[in-house]
């Protein structure tokens, strides 16, 4: 016992407590350390002036405390980077086997030329070089074994997507860090450090793309003005190999070009859009393209002209074309009828499938609503087979607790992508009809809701970091498990130590499903307070406001019982859902229990599967829900030894934050609910601490932080 006191005494004092960090380098640490003995790398070779090995050379700088040197030939563990340019790269593969992955793919292999190992990263193209760096570095940054590598990779999705929610005046919507990134007063004159710190990490976790301004954009982001500066960041972006899209304003003919009108087949409308895009193209040669979101909570769009989504997003597509430009076109769409929300989208875009022109792709967020905590997949995927879909993921945690709580999101993610749709026979998933594999399109796609702003770790969160990468992972390789990525970041933003690193991903793991149990288990939805999204009020009511924008809409609570009624009988959504899915959602014996107030309207007595009546389950999920936060803690606390302590003390703190919130939550909803129910909370569990009078009177003015 006194040896391991003293050893743990020594090793503390030896080699000191972590240093204080503030989260701004992410996973890009490259803390330094011994990596020439860990990798054995002596030199490095390749072309001097790519900058997938300038990229390289810097992390190993930081790393190693100084550049690896450069050779032109090879030795004994020389580090070889490069394309198929470079001799010594067509010595080693043939073009042709780098060109089947594409541009973008890469191999990383260790081969032996006589006694000499050398390590190869090589790509047909400079960006899958970069990839292929930023692969290696993580090898190294994890500390694993690269004596015989045999990696050859190419991307799941082609266009990798951050979605920035960004306002032109600085505002970030639904964004938890700060405001926005971009400096748009201070463009295209001052450029910020961060504008490259941003594409370096992108580029590290394979995102390609970016759209810089919210899809409730602003048609000022088209102004000579404002393309000058979108210019000055896109070229900080392209050796990145990020290309920049923008969102754009279907009114932006009328409101900048004095238009009589947007009509998509007004002759004038189409010259407009041509024009714009003909200049958007003299500054940015590898601009991205359009998204837009139209006749859509208030936004413009071609049914304002009596057209169609197809006839809006084809005109857009064919001013890009020329240009080798697309449009995302998104399909969350709702409107104040008595039609189920949940079915509206469908409704809409269904009918058009095949409509659209093949540089048109349709973004659909993953559930049918919007970002709830948990969802089923939107019907549309599988559903559309004549269109490219994409789906659109959402980063910033919204409807997760904000920047407040540590919730990591690849689980959701996975279970997502990993949705059988059914729609072309068994094991066609989410990923599947999506990915290009099962619907072969000419564009794949996959998009995250940004959740990055100007706060000096980024995210808020510092585990909100872990969402952002988590993302670029899934869009790079949506077959990586929610474990591994896990994995891989801990490793990087703080250790891979076994005690340190185990427990956390047991943390972040659970902690997706534990949120769902402290907010709305059992497929509840919609619950939240009036506009912030952050807070419960299952009873918020404002007069005279859209009901489709109130929680009874969703949880339709009554003495009888709770949930929404989507199966034949009631709003009929399960329809949408191709077979056998929608007979197994519609009975309610086959139905997830994950998912059952979701499709159901289920009695308060009614048995769920342990045994327990609806109501008990519905208290225990409540409860266990917090309980588990209060494990996080513990966990959390535990680990303070392996962490700085700025970044340990803002975790706990977050932690303490998201503790009590659950249990708001819990208290809320049910003791809201008991009033319905009429029965008594399981008396096993933690008696509620708050009065429902007393919560009901909460009002977070929030709005700012949105
Ligand atoms: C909702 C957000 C709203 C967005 C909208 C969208 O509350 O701020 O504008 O989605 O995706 O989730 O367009």
């Amino acid at each position: 016992m006194m040896r391991t006191l003293f050893s743990i005494f020594f090793c503390m004092a030896s080699l000191g407590l972590p240093k204080a960090e503030d989260g701004s380098r992410l996973w890009l640490r490259f803390q330094q350390q011994e990596v020439a003995a860990l990798t054995g790398f002596t030199t490095v070779s390749g072309d001097k002036e790519s900058f997938a090995l300038q990229q390289f050379q810097e992390a190993w700088s930081a790393m190693a405390g100084s550049a690896l040197p450069e050779t032109n030939r090879l030795t004994d563990h020389t580090l070889l980077i490069g394309t198929p340019k470079n001799r010594e790269i067509r010595k080693i593969i043939k073009a042709k086997e780098l060109q089947e992955l594409g541009a973008e793919g890469y191999i990383i292999r260790t081969v032996m030329q006589g006694k000499n190992r050398i390590t190869m990263v090589a790509s047909a193209g400079e960006g899958g070089l970069l990839y292929g760096v930023y692969h290696l570095l993580r090898l190294i940054q994890t500390g694993s074994d690269l004596s015989t590598l045999h990696i050859s990779e190419q991307p799941s999705y082609d266009i990798r997507i951050l979605n920035h929610w960004d306002n032109l005046n600085g505002t970030v919507e639904r964004g938890y860090a700060g405001r926005s990134i971009w400096q748009w007063d201070q463009l295209p004159e001052k450029i910020s450090p961060r504008y490259s710190e941003y594409a370096r990490a992108n580029a590290s976790i394979g995102i390609n793309a970016t759209v810089l301004n919210n899809v409730n954009a602003s048609p000022d982001i088209l102004t000579a003005d404002y393309l000058k500066k979108v210019k000055r960041i896109a070229d900080i972006l392209r050796p990145y190999h990020i290309r920049v899209y923008l969102s754009v304003n279907f009114s932006s003919p009328k409101i900048l070009g004095g238009l009589s009108d947007s009509d998509p087949l007004n002759p004038h409308v189409q010259h407009w859009w041509q024009e714009k895009t003909k200049e958007i193209y003299q500054l940015i040669p590898d601009f991205g393209g359009f998204l837009v979101k139209a006749n859509s909570e208030g936004q413009p769009g071609p049914q304002d002209y009596g057209r169609t989504h197809a006839e809006g997003a084809n005109m857009l597509a064919d001013a890009l074309r020329p240009h080798g430009g697309i449009v995302m076109w998104r399909a969350f769409v709702y409107n104040p009828t008595p039609e189920d929300r949940a079915k509206q989208a469908y409704l809409e875009f269904k009918p058009l499938d095949g409509s659209f022109r093949n540089n048109v792709i349709i973004q659909v967020k993953n559930g049918p609503v919007d970002f709830q905590p948990r969802e089923p997949f939107s019907p549309l995927f599988g559903s559309m087979q004549q269109t490219a879909l994409m789906p659109e993921l959402q980063i910033t945690q919204e409807y997760l607790g904000f920047s407040n709580h540590l919730v990591f999101l690849a689980p959701q993610w996975k279970e997502f992508l990993e949705s059988d749709t059914h729609c072309k026979g068994p094991q066609t998933t989410v990923a599947g009809t999506t990915d290009g594999s099962v619907y072969p399109h000419r564009l794949s796609a996959i998009a995250g809701v940004a959740n990055i702003g100007q706060d000096v770790n980024w995210c808020g969160h510092h585990f909100a970091q872990a969402n952002w990468y988590a993302f670029g992972r899934l869009a790079w390789n949506h077959t990586l498990t929610a474990e591994e990525i896990a994995a891989e970041w801990i490793g990087m933003t703080f250790t891979g130590e076994p005690a340190f690193s185990e427990p956390v991903k047991e943390m972040m793991l659970r902690s997706w499903e534990t949120t769902v149990d402290y907010m709305m288990p059992l497929g509840l939805h919609h619950i939240f307070a009036w506009d912030h999204h952050y807070g419960p009020e299952p009873w918020c009511d404002i007069p005279g406001a859209r009901a489709d924008w109130l929680p009874p809409y969703y949880h339709n609570a009554s003495p009888e019982g709770i949930g929404f009624d989507r199966t034949t009988t009631g709003s009929d959504a399960v329809s949408q859902y191709c077979s056998p899915l929608r007979e197994q959602f519609n009975d309610v014996k086959s139905c997830p229990e994950e998912l059952l107030l979701w499709f159901h309207h289920v009695p308060w007595d009614y048995p769920m599967q342990n045994g327990r009546t609806l109501w008990d389950e519905l208290c225990y999920r409540y409860d266990g829900g917090v309980q588990q936060v209060r494990e996080f803690q513990k966990i959390w606390d535990r680990m303070e030894p392996f962490v700085d302590n700025d970044r340990f003390r803002h975790v706990q703190s977050r932690l303490k934050i998201q503790s009590r919130d659950a249990v708001w939550w819990k208290d809320a909803c049910l003791l809201y609910f008991q009033t319905f129910s009429g029965r008594p909370i399981p008396y096993d569990i933690e008696r509620p601490v708050h009065e429902l009078e007393e919560l009901k009177q909460i009002k977070l003015d929030l709005k700012h932080h949105n």
